[in-house]
């Protein structure tokens, strides 16, 4: 410890290097703090040195204290100037470690879609309603009488196969068709009818094309003076307005029991345009739906004169045409619900 004033001197002169270099090396607040409390607490270095003062002559003291209290003012300046650095870089740092950048896009929610039946059925229903058709829904489970017999098919049709038809009792089945709104329909109301009929329906059959349960879209058109140029000329702008205007129709002779005489209607293979291709399997027409007059037998079961009027109808599974028109090979992917294939539509 100083016992001169020159000494004294000297030993400040160390001090304020010394101070000024721990201050230097300071990087946050806790360790100017602790800087701090070195230099000015109670034990601190310039504490200290003013208790010394005690110590030397009592000429010298005023002049040494003086010197001390200087370095302390120095000292509590240089402290606050430091510490406004060290604040405003500590502020710096952490502004740019919690930035955010803004712009990232958010997470998008999955949005849902409508099934490609319903879109398809949208379609369909869209068509007949525009031409002034009404839409009919029905039971699932149905009577024998209106799922069968109604209908003109026979006690021994092979319609009527065990293999073919869910059968829930000796009378009720699940229906294979919605062809028995229509005939409730016929029962309930007089001609004009002009009806379509969607829904389910169930059959025993399972593999790529076909399922247990599917969804037909059948239709029925009854009035005075309707004729087949009437089915041919409505199936014909349907299957253009689905398939595409510059579709080519063509109708096959068929048979069904509900409808004499009865036709199948292909349409010009989509994707060959008619050459022949994997889709048409070579034949350039595709197979989209089946129809035919209604058989006087079932007009006149549902109450109608057949000398007075006459009708045509048709039929078409919905899952077929979605399959065709979206190149859908495996009809068990409609009802998994893998949102993969869902989302394609
Ligand atoms: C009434 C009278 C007649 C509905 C018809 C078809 C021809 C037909 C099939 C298409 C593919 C069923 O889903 S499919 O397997 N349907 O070919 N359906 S005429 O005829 C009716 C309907 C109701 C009262």
């Amino acid at each position: 410890m100083a016992e001169t004033l020159s000494g004294l001197q000297a030993e400040v002169t160390r001090l304020r290097e010394e101070y000024k270099r721990e201050l230097a090396a300071v990087s946050s607040t806790t360790e100017l703090e602790e800087v701090r409390v070195r230099w000015l607490g109670k034990k601190g270095n310039v504490t200290q040195l003013l208790r010394s003062v005690g110590s030397l002559p009592p000429e010298l003291r005023p002049a040494a204290g003086q010197e001390i209290n200087s370095l302390r003012a120095e000292v509590e300046e240089a402290i606050s100037a430091r510490a406004a650095e060290v604040r405003a870089r500590e502020q710096e740092n952490r502004i740019r470690e919690e930035r955010l950048d803004l712009t990232l896009p958010g997470r998008r929610m999955p949005l849902g879609h409508l099934h490609p039946l319903t879109l398809v059925l949208q379609d369909i229903k869209r068509f007949f309603i525009g031409l002034g058709y009404q839409v009919v829904e029905g039971p699932e489970i149905e009577t024998d009488y209106y799922n069968f017999q109604a209908l003109n098919v026979p006690r021994d049709h092979p319609a009527r196969d065990m293999q073919a038809t869910f059968y829930l009792s000796e009378d009720l089945v699940l229906r294979t068709q919605t062809s028995p709104v229509q005939a409730r329909t016929m029962e309930r109301q007089k001609p004009p009818v002009r009806i379509i009929a969607p829904g389910k329906v169930y059959r025993v059959d399972a593999d790529l094309t076909h399922s247990p349960m599917f969804h037909q879209v059948e239709g029925l058109v009854v009035d005075r003076g309707i004729r087949f140029s009437d089915l041919k000329g409505t199936l014909a702008e349907f299957a253009r307005a689905l398939f595409g205007q510059d579709r080519a129709v063509r109708f096959r002779p068929s048979y069904f029991p509900f409808t004499e005489p009865s036709a199948e209607m292909d349409i010009s293979c989509m994707v060959c345009g008619g050459r022949g291709c994997r889709v048409c399997k070579g034949e350039g027409w595709i197979e989209i739906l089946g129809s035919g007059m209604v058989h006087p037998q079932v007009l006149e079961m549902a109450g109608y004169d057949p000398e007075d009027v006459t009708g045509f109808a048709f039929g078409m599974g919905v899952e077929r045409i979605v399959m065709l028109r979206y190149g859908v090979d495996d009809i068990r992917l409609f009802f998994e619900n893998d949102r993969r294939f869902l989302a394609r539509f």
